[in-house]
């Protein structure tokens, strides 16, 4: 739109033309005020009703809340406006006029249901704190290239349209493709490390992953955006070290650039990020760490997982971001690595908030003969991951990576109570669209 200012940079002096969505409308009598919203905030816009033209003050108040309108006229210093300035409007123009009956209201004075936002996520969005969640994601994506930049990796983007799955046959999401069965990835896993062995050793992936999760849960999706990251000649720990880096530089980032967001989630005071190295526990420390707690109805032995109510119990305990090293290899992957002197443990680790898991990853396994008989052992078909396997015949170096999820790392940043929240057209088992 030509010409058009943004509310907040209107000054007192200059005449504008601002444009945007009807907030409020406050009728007094004699005077009147019209709020116009846009993406950088409010303006008010005073009608005097004996000294303007009638016309004017007409379509100025008759305009259902929440249409699009855009308002011609001098902006004045006025202290008594909600940002210090008020427009005396030369012309209102009605640009799209809203229904009276909205399915929510984005001036957040009538609560809605979380299905409801959903359904209705355009107008969700035009509420501050709602859309302070997006900018805050858009923040964390930027500031996790950018580590990832110093990380000196190139970033990747691999097919979500694939033959075989590779975190277990349950979750897969079946389509068919010209008569083939086909899935939808879980996981750019098998991916990410076939570059690890081309020219590019050092890489990082953004982008969806489908999973059939079988439960419907506040912290699972069925497409979550995975963040992953994959080195060669790095071993686990390093790859903790990367971990570490990335997740730190997306809380500074957004610590540095999203003061106002935070604020609108009433997040100000109380927002730190993590701050020196993540603690490193093993395995069996965890468990020891979790049985002496006594919490548990029954205490957890060697090669359990742990559950939801175990991670709350360790997290409690913690009480910071942690890593979870050397799980026993039955319970990993076949593409993890198991430590030289002990084939019972894996190099498999976790990266958990206090209150959920954040990360997979390890070192991998590079040997042919090695990761061949690692999916037998798993009751895989190492044929039908023939095109994965074969690279590893022509030269694959050490290496190791690890998966972050997006949408838990934003949920558990911000604190929100379901991961839906942290994404703008969730699915779930009950939602397909919008
Ligand atoms: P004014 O100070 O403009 O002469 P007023 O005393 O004539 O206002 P009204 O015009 O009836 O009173 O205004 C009603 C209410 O609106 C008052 O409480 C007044 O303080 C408030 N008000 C008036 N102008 C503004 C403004 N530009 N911004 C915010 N509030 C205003
Ligand atoms: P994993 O299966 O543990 O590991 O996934 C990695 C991380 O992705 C997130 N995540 C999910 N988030 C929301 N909804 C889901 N349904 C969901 N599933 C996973 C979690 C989890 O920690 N290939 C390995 C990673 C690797 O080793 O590099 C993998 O996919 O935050």
């Amino acid at each position: 739109m030509e010409n058009r200012t943004y509310t907040a940079d209107a000054a007192p002096g200059d005449t504008v033309t601002v444009a945007g969505w009807v907030h409020e409308i406050r009728d007094l009598g004699g005077i009147a005020f019209l709020i116009l919203r846009d993406t950088t905030g409010k303006i008010q816009v005073k009608f005097e009703k004996d000294e303007m033209d009638d016309d004017l003050v007409e379509t100025g108040l008759n305009v259902q809340r929440e249409s699009v309108i855009s308002v011609t006229g001098d902006v004045e210093e006025e202290p008594r406006a909600p940002t210090g300035v008020e427009v005396t409007p030369e012309s209102v123009d009605v640009i799209s006029e809203a229904d009276p009956e909205l399915p929510l209201d984005p001036s957040g004075k009538v609560d809605a249901e979380l299905p409801t936002r959903l359904d209705n996520r355009t107008l969700d969005l035009r509420k501050d704190e709602v859309k302070a969640i997006f900018e805050i994601r858009a923040e964390v994506l930027r500031s996790v290239r950018e580590a990832f930049r110093e990380l000196n990796c190139t970033e990747i983007n691999t097919p979500k349209i694939v033959a075989t799955g590779t975190e277990g046959g349950t979750e897969l999401f079946p389509i068919t493709y010209f008569g083939q069965e086909a899935f939808m990835n879980q996981s750019p896993q098998l991916f990410k490390q076939l570059m690890v062995g081309s020219g590019l050793e050092r890489v990082f992936e953004i982008g969806p992953i489908f999973r059939a999760e079988e439960h419907n849960t506040p912290r699972h999706l069925n497409e979550a955006t995975s963040i992953d990251f994959e080195s060669a000649f790095y071993d686990h720990t390093e790859a903790m070290d990367a971990c570490e880096h990335v997740v730190q530089s997306a809380y500074e980032g957004v610590a540095e650039n999203c003061q106002g967001e935070l604020e609108a989630l009433g997040l100000e005071d109380e927002f730190e990020a993590p701050e020196g190295d993540f603690p490193r526990l093993t395995y069996e420390d965890a468990l020891d760490k979790i049985n002496a707690t006594g919490e548990l109805d029954e205490p957890l032995v060697w090669g359990d997982d742990l559950s939801t109510e175990a991670e709350h119990v360790l997290g409690q305990e913690v009480g910071e971001h942690y890593f979870i090293t050397d799980w026993p290899s039955e319970i990993k992957p076949f593409y993890i690595k198991d430590h030289d002197d002990d084939e019972e443990v894996s190099t498999g680790f976790d990266m958990m908030h206090p209150s959920m898991e954040l990360v997979s990853g390890g070192q991998r396994e590079h040997r042919f003969e090695h990761l061949v008989e690692g999916f037998e052992q798993q009751g895989l078909d190492p044929e039908a991951f023939e095109y994965y396997t074969k690279m590893f015949k022509y030269g694959m170096p050490p290496h190791a990576g690890w998966g972050l999820g997006g949408e838990r790392l934003i949920m558990t940043m911000l604190g929100l109570e379901n991961i839906r929240e942290a994404v703008l057209f969730p699915r779930d088992r009950q939602r397909l669209s919008p």
